[in-house]
């Protein structure tokens, strides 16, 4: 029965270094870090190639004088051996070099590091939460005249990656490019600009990874971490969760959009359209076209903030997932019930479960939305539709 396993084990790594010679996946395959596309990338990986050599050159000292020992005083050559014992010389210089190689690395390490952790003169400063199992992007802007001009998303795996991810979805991974390495939205820089970026978690800790920028560093509830980048090429970069954060996480990536600084201005300007905090024409904030709130619109809407926030828990069908303890929300008792139970859940979460308070992390309307389309996704039909002023009631 081993024979038979171990058969199979082969035939399956036969078939993939051969699927995996034939695909892309191994023209992208290094082994090296890259050099990435900021100054401090290209430092941090000119330090490595030192450090590498360094160690390189000591390799072959140690080993040749270790080969050459065992050969030329081997037993057989040598029945008698030396006696003596303790070299003062051979001690000094063996302290000593080793003390200089020491000193030779860490100077230009110490210039690196100090240099990342000069947040001094930032252009942009973005808030990062990690959130079990997303990133949410926070623009702290301002206009000339200290109005905050900020607006914030979330940036969650792209549908198709989640799509294929699923078990038993019988779907290929290999049939998507960036699997798994996509988002919906993912963050915009303008290249050139010293990017800081202040980073934080709402529930567990979690990490800020790209490699190409050479920053990582953990996203910890109820502190605030710092990390900077400027990037020097245009493009986009691709990292992920580097803490494990639990279920997913594997599944809450990371895309930056490194754009020329108009294109950024632009786009900044779109955002800030759309969050309704650009100055109109008397310098008030102008508030977004009021939206009418109706049950169509509410759908809408409810079923992207779902996707976003609640489906990696509860599935985009709303069965839940019983084999982890989530729950369905189809035909469950407090999505269909009583209406005061069910925004207190959402709102306020359920102590030492998964389930986790939203109330903090959405707006009246999201939570409005997405409760209106928990009562009637799925044959929940209860035709209820909450509005944003009974959120702000339940509060
Ligand atoms: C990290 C996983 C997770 C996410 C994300 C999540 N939930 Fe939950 N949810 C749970 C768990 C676990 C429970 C069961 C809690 C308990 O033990 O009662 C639950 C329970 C519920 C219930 C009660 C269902 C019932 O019949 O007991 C509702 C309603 C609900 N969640 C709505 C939401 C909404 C709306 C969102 C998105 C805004 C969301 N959940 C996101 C894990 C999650
Ligand atoms: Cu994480």
């Amino acid at each position: 029965m081993c024979f038979t396993k171990l058969k199979a084990a082969l035939r399956w790594l036969t078939a993939f270094a051969l699927s995996a010679a034939s695909s892309s996946a191994l023209a992208d395959y290094t082994l090296n870090m890259p050099k990435g596309a900021t100054d401090i990338s290209g430092e941090v990986y000119g330090l490595h190639m030192l450090l590498f050599w360094v160690c390189v050159g000591i390799g072959i000292v140690v080993f040749s004088a270790m080969i050459v020992s065992i050969i030329l005083h081997r037993r057989s050559r040598n029945p008698e051996p030396a006696k003596w014992h303790h070299n003062t010389t051979v001690e000094v210089i063996w302290t000593t070099i080793p003390f200089i190689i020491l000193i030779v690395v860490a100077i230009p390490a110490a210039r690196t590091l100090i240099k990342m952790e000069d947040f001094r003169q930032s252009d942009i400063s973005i808030k990062v939460t990690g959130i079990q199992w997303k990133w949410k992007y926070d623009y702290l802007l301002h206009d000339e005249n200290g109005q905050e001009r900020g607006f914030g998303f979330y940036s969650t795996l792209d549908a198709e990656s989640n799509r294929i991810r699923q078990t038993r979805s019988g779907l290929d991974p290999w049939s998507k490019e960036n699997y798994l390495l996509e988002v919906d939205n993912p963050l915009v820089v303008p290249v050139g600009k010293k990017v800081r970026l202040l980073l934080t978690a709402a529930d567990v800790i979690h990490a800020w990874w790209v490699p190409e920028f050479a920053v990582k560093k953990d996203a910890i509830p109820g502190y605030i971490n710092e990390i900077w980048f400027r990037v020097t090429k245009p493009g986009i970069y691709r990292g992920q969760c580097a803490e494990l954060c639990g279920r997913d996480h594997a599944f809450m990536p990371i895309v930056v959009h490194a754009v020329p600084e108009e294109e950024y201005e632009a786009w900044v300007r779109e955002q800030q359209e759309k969050a309704g905090v650009l100055a109109s024409a008397d310098g008030e904030a102008a508030a977004a076209e009021p939206q009418e709130w109706n049950m169509e619109y509410a759908m809408r809407q409810g079923e992207k903030v779902y996707t976003q926030m609640c489906a990696s828990c509860h599935m985009a069908t709303g069965e839940g997932l019983a084999a982890a303890g989530y729950p369905a929300l189809k035909g469950s008792a407090i999505a269909t019930g009583d209406l005061a139970a069910h925004l207190d859940i959402v709102l306020h979460g359920k102590p030492n479960t998964a389930m986790m308070a939203f109330g903090g992390l959405m707006s009246d309307e999201d939570i409005a939305a997405v409760v209106t389309y928990e009562r009637n996704a799925w044959g929940n039909d209860t035709g209820d539709l909450v509005e944003p002023s009974d959120i702000a009631a339940a509060r």
